[in-house]
């Protein structure tokens, strides 16, 4: 893209803006994205076209949380200081665009993850692209209502999409047994840092192939007019909004079917087109499948090739496990996706057919390889009249990873174990990361210029291990200073953010203590609640005493119909309240729970935040990646020894973290044995947390939700024993560690130490080191 083109063009359009006296902030959003694109338009169309000449990998996903484009997209480009010049002598903020909306076509980890993956690899060069749904409505937005929350649609586009090309002339015809919809699809540019090559994701909007029946509009039947397009656009309406499988919902394997086909279909179309023969198809695809969600891929590809391009069952079969590679992302054998073999034949009968036949495919070879009954049945893709996709994913993968070193550790001792005992050599680990241009570079400017100005150059923005040579900094008062000086005008502008948005007003001088991720009972947001708790207690009893004065800070979005998560919540907020209004504390410790936490409010929250609250069970986080972005900002971690946290506080340093409770070891020990009852019943301090929960302490308005939350922690419940999570077992370790942690507070200079030697040591979580690792050893492009 040639910039100075770019900014006359931005100027003159600008200008006439000013002209016209528009002010609107989505008219300027939309003029200065559409002049982008318009201007990277033909680096666009030469990294298409490098992409499809060469073996390129292709990365499925029902989910990308990609956030807010704008500002990301100006610093890869490298215009954002011209730009925000240019607007600013036209007369206008750039500031302003923050009111584009968010792109939240994911819930959480898993759609972040694929996000940061799409920038690396364009970042880096490679032939990655991105394939998906284009959701009308993204996860909801979020309202905090009386300490309650409710859910508002997400009309994400409502403004435009500035971003997206739509490609009519490759939409593709989608068939169910009772339907057939066109997916139509709709690109979007991944701009690599510096913007020498542009990655692509495809996202599929499900349409009608007739809009509208005039024959029944003319008879005045005006809602059957309609019929048909409702019912091909219900496909791609929304997002589910839960990041765990509870929903086996008929809608969701449409949704799946249908990105997965539609997208199946377009890359054996294009590699016809640049390489002819169908038969050297793995040879220049490979497939990542991000978790089971896409799995229905497999048989979709034996479809495929067997009916329209002639292959026989068993070549089909054989290219498949060549293509495709599974990543796991959750170690909980209960959450691992099942669908009823009724529903899969019902809608889709020679998917099914497929299945079936692979299922045999696998039995005969178990049989040959002589495995014993149980692992067999273990194993079977189809039993107990459920399609097991994990099953099948790894039955049907070259390569299946975990995306962190314990998890893939777990994987292979339990949730896999059968699988890993046939097919070791099919085993990788791939700790995740994050993409140090969103989560640092531009989340935060300030520590940037800091960093490039040591370091005397930017290659840190894609190559991250250069932090290790700020280590030396770390003695450094003046250096350090500085550093704090830059957090706290972090902390400042988060504070002016949360009072315009909450109208709740926090203290720049506080410890920002921080917990933001899904809210989940094995998350344990509830613990941290519990230890604010034991805190304020230990106040008004005077065991406490010089408490540094701290701010926790949570952001969560709860599935809507998790009722526990939502009991959490609310909990929460009553906890805020009562302090608030509680004179002898409210000075001392602040409690906020923020609306809407997305992807542009974590910006906000990681280049603030100074402790970072990873206090997942152990064994139960299979990564995490929020632990990495606070991390590289310089937040020390108050975690358990659970997924990533085990690497970063390698990384790190322990002594420079935080690290309480039980681990993974451990918890096999103790869990058989553990009686949440008898330890309530010992520990005063606990019982005396745990309490409030029920004796009127708190109002959940009369749904008895809390009571609900209690008797989960004492009796249990059909679904699981008490207290599942050890959440009364890790409490007295983690109020120590977080007592700890405030206490060296207070030390500014070896506190500071600490939070700099985090961001030294990230260097391993950036993606464009998992990116590099994918790559190499599974994907094997260049
Ligand atoms: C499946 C079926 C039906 C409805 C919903 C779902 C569903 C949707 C989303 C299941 C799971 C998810 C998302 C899971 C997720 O985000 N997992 C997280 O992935 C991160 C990236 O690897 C990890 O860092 C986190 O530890 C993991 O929790």
């Amino acid at each position: 893209m040639n910039k100075q083109t770019f900014l006359a063009e931005l100027k003159s359009n600008l200008e006439e803006l000013r002209k016209e006296g528009v002010t609107s902030p989505h008219v300027l959003h939309n003029v200065l994205s559409e002049t982008a694109m318009k201007n990277l338009s033909g680096l666009w169309k030469d990294s298409k076209k490098a992409h499809l000449g060469k073996r390129r990998a292709c990365y499925f996903s029902m989910e990308f949380l990609i956030g807010r484009s704008i500002f990301n997209n100006l610093l890869c480009l490298g215009i954002y200081s011209d730009v925000e010049k240019a607007f600013a002598e036209a007369g206008f903020s750039l500031n302003d665009l923050e009111a584009a909306e968010d792109a939240a076509l994911g819930n959480g980890g898993l759609g972040r993850l694929a996000a940061c993956f799409l920038d690396s690899a364009a970042t880096l060069n490679l032939p990655l692209d991105g394939y998906g749904i284009r959701y009308k409505y993204g996860l909801f937005k979020q309202k905090i209502e009386n300490g309650f929350q409710t859910e508002e649609a997400d009309n994400w586009t409502k403004y435009g999409d500035a971003w997206s090309v739509r490609h009519d002339e490759d939409a593709v015809e989608i068939n169910y047994s009772d339907q057939k919809v066109l997916a139509v699809p709709y690109d979007i540019p991944i701009i690599g840092y510096g913007a020498k090559n542009i990655g692509t994701l495809r996202l599929w909007q499900s349409e009608a192939f007739e809009d509208f029946d005039f024959k029944l509009f003319n008879d005045q039947k005006y809602l059957e007019a309609s019929r048909e397009k409702v019912l091909a656009e219900d496909i791609s309406r929304v997002l589910y909004p839960n990041d765990d499988t509870r929903e086996g919902k008929k809608l969701r394997l449409k949704q799946q079917y249908f990105f997965c086909s539609a997208s199946l279909n377009d890359i054996i179309k294009k590699h016809k087109k640049n390489h002819g023969d169908i038969k050297t198809l793995a040879d220049f695809v490979t497939i990542q499948l991000n978790d089971t969600h896409p799995v229905i891929s497999i048989p979709e590809i034996i479809r495929l090739l067997t009916q329209n391009e002639g292959l026989t069952f068993d070549e089909a079969f054989a290219m498949a496990k060549k293509i495709f590679n599974y990543t796991n992302h959750t170690i909980m054998p209960e959450a691992l996706e099942k669908w009823d073999e009724s529903l899969i034949k019902e809608l889709l009968p020679e998917i099914y057919d497929i299945i079936f036949m692979i299922n045999e495919e696998y039995l005969a070879e178990m049989y040959r390889k002589d495995i014993k009954k149980e692992s067999i049945e273990v194993m079977k893709i189809i039993k107990g009249g459920q399609v097991h996709m994990a099953n099948m994913a790894t039955y049907c993968s070259s390569y299946v990873n975990g995306v962190a070193q314990i998890h893939t550790e777990i994987l292979k001792a339990n949730t896999l174990h059968d699988w890993y005992t046939v097919y070791p050599e099919r085993f990788q680990n791939k700790t995740n990361g994050i993409t140090q241009r969103r989560w640092l570079a531009l989340c935060n400017r300030e520590l940037s210029a800091l960093i490039t100005e040591l370091l005397g150059n930017e290659d840190w923005v894609t190559n991250l291990d250069e932090l290790k040579k700020l280590t030396g900094y770390a003695d450094n008062a003046d250096i350090i200073n500085r550093f704090l000086a830059i957090k706290k005008t972090k902390k400042e502008q988060l504070a002016k953010f949360i009072l315009d948005r909450e109208g709740i007003k926090i203290d720049p001088d506080s410890i920002f203590d921080i917990q933001i991720k899904r809210l989940h009972e094995y998350k344990r947001q509830l613990l941290n609640a519990f230890s604010i708790l034991w805190l304020y207690f230990g106040i008004k009893d005077g065991s406490i005493k010089d408490l540094a004065p701290v701010t926790f800070i949570f952001g969560a979005k709860s599935a809507p119909g998790y009722r526990r998560a939502k009991a959490i919540i609310k909990f929460i907020n009553e906890i805020a309240a009562m302090i608030e209004k509680d004179d002898e504390v409210n000075k001392i410790i602040k409690v906020v729970f923020v609306s809407n936490y997305n992807v542009s409010y974590a910006e906000k929250l990681i280049a603030a935040a100074e402790v970072s609250e990873q206090i997942s069970t152990a064994g139960t986080e299979a990564s995490g990646t929020g632990n990495m972005k606070l991390m590289a900002n310089g937040a020390v971690t108050l975690g358990t020894l659970d997924g990533a946290n085990i690497e970063i506080v390698e990384e790190a340093g322990k002594e420079n973290n935080y690290i309480f409770g039980a681990t993974v070891k451990e918890l096999e020990k103790i869990m058989p044995e553990y009686c949440s009852r008898k330890l309530a019943a010992d520990n005063e301090k606990i019982r005396r947390v745990i309490e409030t929960l029920v004796d009127g302490t708190f109002d959940d308005g009369g749904s008895g939700d809390f009571r609900e939350l209690y008797t989960s922690l004492l009796d249990g419940a059909s679904w699981h024993e008490p207290d599942n999570y050890y959440l009364l077992g890790d409490l007295e370790s983690y109020v120590e560690a977080k007592l700890k942690c405030n206490s060296d507070y207070k030390d500014k200079a070896a506190f500071g130490r600490k939070m700099w030697l985090n961001m030294c040591n990230c260097g391993k979580f950036s993606s464009d080191r998992t990116i590099a690792d994918y790559a190499e050893n599974i994907w094997k492009i260049k």
